[in-house]
């Protein structure tokens, strides 16, 4: 009964996209890419995503009838699904992702590199009969709304519903789009195939020449959801430059003020510092009171354009959040929580047996009992050999939601014009060196202090965690080009700004002798917006050191929080012996680009130097 069932749902699903297909389009180079991709792969059938509710009902009953979906309690999560992704493959991974560009140089010394024609002819070997037996979707998509300068399409063939439903949520995906591109063939082509999901065949390929991605071997989000990291920045950097513009690893978010006056700031830190914390983040009941709000746009990634008017605006390409769930509850993010009580996936977090989900820090007591993100049978208190806890979630585990449905949603998130930006904002997650917040000196001083960012590598990386690494901008792992190069672009795209925006630095994450935070982040950084945006309309006192300005005695809002002098000392606190360290961080990781890293970045550096050396470091 129940393969009846699945065959004719199956079967009607199938029906409907072929006659879709018909009408859906036309292209030809589209179509042609499709025949060849689907002669690689030799689905057993081809189905069209054209974004109606129908079509996604009978994805939902057909992965959660091959167990690849699970369905939550529908009372307590309806619409909800949980999925878990194979235990070794659980975040991007890095070292398997490429930049394919002619020259070498392109690519740059911080990004994996190989030859198109080795690339294509390497992954092409997993990608053989890797979808026998299997369905190929086309999923067209569009970054950016529909018909926005801004924007730009897509298409992703993947033989994973778990992707198409994700797709679902974080892009503008179906029909529409292919309307929207008629006959061009000025599309991203994205191929992928979870295969086998063997990690020693697994590649995450760009083409930026071909404007192409192809992905194998994997099912992790960063890797597989082709218009997030893929398009929206590797392949969109490239783009970028070349045509004018920045494509960035960045939150936007507005802040109204009790005036009604809104001011935008859009945010880059790396994965898994804050962004989705910041841009829904709920002002303190000292501002509440007041009348500020915060307005969320975007959580990870910003394009950005110079308007007509002088200024730079921002859109968020996505249309959903793909956010880390361990340490989301009422008290951190209400927001996030509120956002993901329904129609939601989430991923490799605890499972209960009941169809409920948790995770570490959450919301409530842990359950009795539940299945671990790694399959296994866990409970509270269980330990690994060394005494270690063993969590139930994984640390990198994620829901992926509708931005729709953040109470905290901008009327403008989806405004094709992109709102207009008052400050950019820079940060890395350092327990000791970066002060809570400063302002650069110029563009090009905020150029060389997003080029020299640093942070500790998190869950959401491979690597040994807490050891800090460079990740200029947050672009590390993103830049689709020699990183060089994009350090130039930002220069030069600055002079083009006739109103830049402001240019500020901060760190949330800054940690006492004890190792505790000594900051209460979160709610409580909207003090620092506030201090930021008032900076940036001059209307707010500064004092200079050498490597910014911070807040002038008592120009940053403290009201009703219990915090010492001596703790907003340590906040603040500007350690020459460290700074002296950080310097030769920063000689030792530009070494690498030799000739190719602009005079500007020079410059700043023995800038930077000088005034370390000559200029007096005090505190606050
Ligand atoms: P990606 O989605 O990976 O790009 O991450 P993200 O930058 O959006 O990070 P997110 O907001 O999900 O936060 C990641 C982790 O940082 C969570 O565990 C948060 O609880 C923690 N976090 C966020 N903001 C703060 C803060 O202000 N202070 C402290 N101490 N932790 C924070
Ligand atoms: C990040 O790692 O920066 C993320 C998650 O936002 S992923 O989409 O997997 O890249
Ligand atoms: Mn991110």
């Amino acid at each position: 009964m129940e393969t009846a069932k699945k065959h004719l749902l199956a079967h009607i699903g199938n029906l409907k996209i072929w006659i879709g297909r018909v009408k859906m389009t036309q292209n030809r180079a589209l179509q042609q890419w499709v025949s060849e991709m689907a002669q690689l792969c030799q689905p057993e059938r081809i189905v069209w995503i054209d974004g109606t509710a129908e079509q996604k009902k009978v994805l939902e009953e057909e992965a959660v009838a091959s167990g690849e979906m699970i369905r939550l309690d529908e009372q307590k999560w309806p619409g909800c699904f949980y999925h878990r992704t194979a235990t070794n493959d659980v975040a991007r991974t890095e070292q398997l992702t490429y930049i394919c560009t002619s020259k070498k140089e392109d690519a740059g010394p911080t990004n994996n590199w190989m030859k198109p024609a080795e690339a294509y002819r390497q992954a092409a070997l997993y990608f053989r009969g890797a979808m026998k037996g299997r369905t190929m979707y086309v999923i067209p998509f569009s970054m950016g709304p529909l018909g926005s300068p801004f924007s730009k399409i897509g298409i992703e063939l993947t033989d994973s519903i778990y992707v198409v439903l994700n797709m679902l949520i974080m892009t503008r995906a179906g029909r529409e789009i292919l309307e929207q591109l008629g006959e061009s063939d000025n599309f991203t082509r994205g191929l992928h195939s979870k295969a086998d999901l063997d990690p020693n065949r697994r590649l995450i390929l760009h083409f930026p020449e071909d404007n192409t991605i192809w992905s194998v071997g994997s099912g992790y989000g960063g890797n597989v959801l082709l218009g997030k990291k893929c398009l929206s920045l590797r392949i969109a950097s490239w783009l970028s430059r070349r045509e004018g513009w920045l494509a960035e690893h960045m939150l936007i978010m507005g802040i109204e003020d009790p005036t009604g006056k809104i001011d935008y700031i859009a945010a880059a830190f790396p994965s898994a510092c804050g962004k989705t914390n910041l841009a829904m983040l709920i002002p303190p009941e000292h501002f509440r009171a007041q009348g500020y709000k915060v307005w969320t746009v975007g959580d990870d990634i910003a394009w950005l354009r110079i308007g007509e008017d002088g200024r730079l605006w921002a859109i968020n390409p996505e249309t959903g959040f793909f956010g880390v769930a361990p340490g989301t509850n009422a008290q951190s993010n209400p927001n996030a929580l509120a956002t993901i009580r329904r129609n939601t996936i989430f991923t490799n977090v605890l499972l209960t047996e009941d169809g409920d989900i948790w995770w570490e820090d959450g919301e409530g007591e842990p359950p009795a009992s539940g299945i671990a993100w790694d399959g296994r049978p866990w409970k509270p208190g269980l330990t690994d050999d060394s005494g270690r806890p063993i969590p139930g979630a994984h640390p990198n585990s994620r829901f992926t939601a509708p931005i729709v449905q953040c109470p905290s949603v901008s009327p403008e998130w989806d405004n094709p014009r992109g709102v207009p930006l008052t400050a950019i904002v820079f940060g890395g997650r350092r327990s000791r060196l970066a002060p809570l917040v400063y302002e650069t000196f110029s563009w090009q001083h905020g150029v060389y202090v997003g080029a020299t960012m640093a942070s500790e590598i998190t869950a959401a990386q491979y690597g040994k965690q807490g050891q800090v690494r460079r990740d200029p901008m947050a672009m590390l792992p993103f830049c689709g080009y020699n990183m060089a190069d994009y350090f130039h672009h930002w220069l030069n795209f600055g002079k083009k700004i006739e109103k830049p925006p402001k240019i500020f630095h901060v760190n949330w994450f800054r940690k006492n002798e004890a190792g505790d935070f000594i900051w209460p982040g979160f709610g409580e950084n909207l003090r620092v917006l506030n201090w930021i945006i008032r900076r940036a309309h001059n209307q707010a006192g500064a004092v200079r050191t050498p490597i910014g300005f911070v807040p002038a005695e008592g120009e940053l809002d403290l009201t009703n929080l219990e915090i010492s002098g001596e703790t907003i000392e340590q906040l603040f606190a500007i350690d020459p012996k460290d700074w002296q360290k950080e310097l030769a961080g920063h000689s030792s990781f530009f070494a690498q680009f030799g000739d190719r890293l602009p005079q500007g970045i020079r410059d700043e550096y023995h800038a930077l130097k000088e005034r370390l050396a000559l200029e007096r470091i005090g505190t606050k």
